[in-house]
């Protein structure tokens, strides 16, 4: 069967997690969220998977730990985890927002509101996970700033990652801390990246083809992981 765009989005989700070793995995998403399993069974033995409510699990789902709510946020605080979150929007240089949808005072859409975000931000290695790359979601400017970009000032443990869309993976890899093309998915035309994102990114260069899952990556992802394909419902193609 052919490698689907979710599994290879599963693997660049699992790849956010390379070299983390035991911290914990707060993948918010479905996908994101397979990538870390994926990331644990494989690469990253020692990664720390939560329920999100009460409870530290095994990649397969077996219980190994106790993790109560009020345990995250000394998690949090300390800064031995990484974060995948989603956004409304998202600008060049990290900012992320979840909050609002027009002026702040008066806005046109309340979303989820600030929640965990600034605090992920400041004391987390945090990445993000956008299902449906578009020129909404990739914005010149956020309207709210929930989750802190690269271009404020946002202490020592600032450390914004990656990026995965449905169609490519970015870091901020620039000297000014850009977001900038790392590579794009297994048949996806790089002008749809450049013409679906609201601002101009960096073009030095062919950019690399995002890896596709080994056999072994792919057998869990369709045999343990995922066996009903939900993957699907996240990203088609
Ligand atoms: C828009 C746009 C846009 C949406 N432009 N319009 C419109 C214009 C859209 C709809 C309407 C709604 C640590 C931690 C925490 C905790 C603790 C512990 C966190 C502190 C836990 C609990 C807590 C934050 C984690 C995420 C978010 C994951 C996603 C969602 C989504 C969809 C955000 C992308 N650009 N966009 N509209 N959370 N979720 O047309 O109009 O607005 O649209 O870490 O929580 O508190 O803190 O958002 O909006 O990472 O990624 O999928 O709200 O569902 O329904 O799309 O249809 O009503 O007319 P959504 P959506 P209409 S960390």
């Amino acid at each position: 069967m052919a490698v689907t765009r979710a599994e290879v989005c599963v693997a660049a989700c699992a790849d956010l997690f390379a070299g983390d070793g035991e911290i914990l995995a707060s993948p918010m998403g479905f996908i994101p969220g397979l990538g870390a399993k994926l990331a644990r069974l494989t690469s990253e033995p020692d990664l720390v998977l939560s329920d999100g409510e009460a409870y530290l699990l095994t990649a397969d789902g077996r219980l190994e730990g106790w993790m109560p709510y009020r345990k995250v946020f000394d998690v949090v605080a300390h800064g031995t985890r990484h974060v995948v979150m989603g956004a409304n929007q998202l600008d060049r240089f990290g900012n992320q927002n979840i909050s609002a949808i027009g002026d702040h005072r008066k806005p046109t859409r309340q979303l989820l509101g600030f929640r965990g975000a600034p605090g992920n931000t400041v004391n987390n290695k945090t990445s993000y996970w956008i299902p449906r790359h578009s020129k909404r979601v990739l914005v010149d400017a956020v309207d709210v700033v929930s989750g802190v970009g690269y271009d404020k000032p946002a202490g020592p443990f600032h450390h914004i990652h990656r990026v995965v869309t449905n169609l490519a993976v970015f870091d901020f890899g620039t000297p000014d801390r850009r977001m900038r093309l790392v590579s794009v998915h297994p048949g996806v035309d790089v002008q749809e990246v450049y013409d679906q994102t609201g601002f101009d990114l960096p073009r030095d260069g062919e950019p690399a083809i995002t890896r596709e899952p080994t056999e072994q990556e792919l057998d869990l992802i369709r045999t343990v992981l995922d066996p009903d394909g939900n993957r699907d419902r996240e990203v088609r193609g």
